[in-house]
């Protein structure tokens, strides 16, 4: 169970983000509309959230869940691969100082980004991508193991980050698509298939038995609802345009 949930509003600067997307660029207004429906969303999960204001000197620092990775035990520091993202992590610091005691910061030449990180219980899978690189990898499971966690790499090719296509839904249920779906580490998985037509709902959250699907794609939403989940959807396109998905935009813990 989550209980607490941190998302910092997007900034006017957004509209510089990084992007491969080619969808144009976001509209502000409609963004902040759109965050303001992610929170509320959240909330409907039974989660706190403390919303931070918009920091104009990052143009993706809504997109917060890159900056650390929060465990039950303690919340570690990433560091960014991407140059003009270096520094909103240690805004992050400052904030997870008033909610953890144990707090570990990866270091250079490391560079790691939440995104690639996803938790399985006591394993957490990390995607070797062009933000995340082997020595960052190395420096997190170090961490881990430090207070009893696992770890392992996970080689791709084809996604921005590791989540960007596949997603934990706990109950041993992973959404996957791409080259995620067949993909050996992923084996004992019950694989919830999304097409390629699809693959942005790759990218879902699962929070407290509920499931944040981006709206649109109806066909990962029903493949989600048949495996027994509450679906909430909501709107994140002008996100998506700056590469962004659901479980970008926050940190659980
Ligand atoms: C970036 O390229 O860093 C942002 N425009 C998008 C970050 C998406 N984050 C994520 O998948 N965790």
């Amino acid at each position: 169970m989550f209980t607490n949930v941190i998302v910092r509003k997007p900034g006017q600067s957004m509209v510089n983000g990084i992007t491969t997307a080619n969808l144009g660029k976001p509209d502000y207004e409609k963004a902040l509309k759109q965050h303001d429906n992610y929170v509320e969303a959240l909330k409907q999960c039974g989660v706190n959230v403390t919303v931070l204001e918009a920091d104009e000197k990052y143009p993706d620092s809504c997109f917060v869940e890159d900056t650390a990775l929060l465990t039950k035990k303690c919340a570690v520091i990433t560091n960014p691969g991407a140059g003009s993202r270096k520094g909103e992590e240690k805004e992050i610091h400052e904030v997870l100082k008033g909610f953890y005691d144990n707090i570990e910061v990866i270091k250079e030449p490391g560079t790691i980004e939440g995104g690639d990180i996803m938790m399985v219980g006591d394993h957490f899978y990390i995607g070797l991508s062009a933000r995340t690189n082997k020595e960052g990898a190395e420096q997190m499971i170090e961490y881990l193991q430090k207070y009893g966690y696992t770890g392992s790499t996970v080689p791709f090719e084809k996604f921005l980050h590791l989540k960007t296509g596949v997603s934990y839904l706990e109950h041993n249920n992973l959404l996957a698509t791409g080259e995620f779906i067949d993909h050996p580490m992923f084996k004992d998985f019950n694989i919830i298939e999304i097409s390629e037509e699809e693959s942005y709902a790759a990218n879902c959250i699962w929070v407290n038995d509920y499931v944040l699907v981006p709206k649109g794609f109806d066909e990962a939403k029903n493949a989600i609802a048949e495996a027994g989940y509450r679906i909430i959807e909501v709107d994140v396109s002008e996100f998506r345009k700056l590469d962004g998905g659901l479980s970008c935009l926050s940190l659980r813990f």
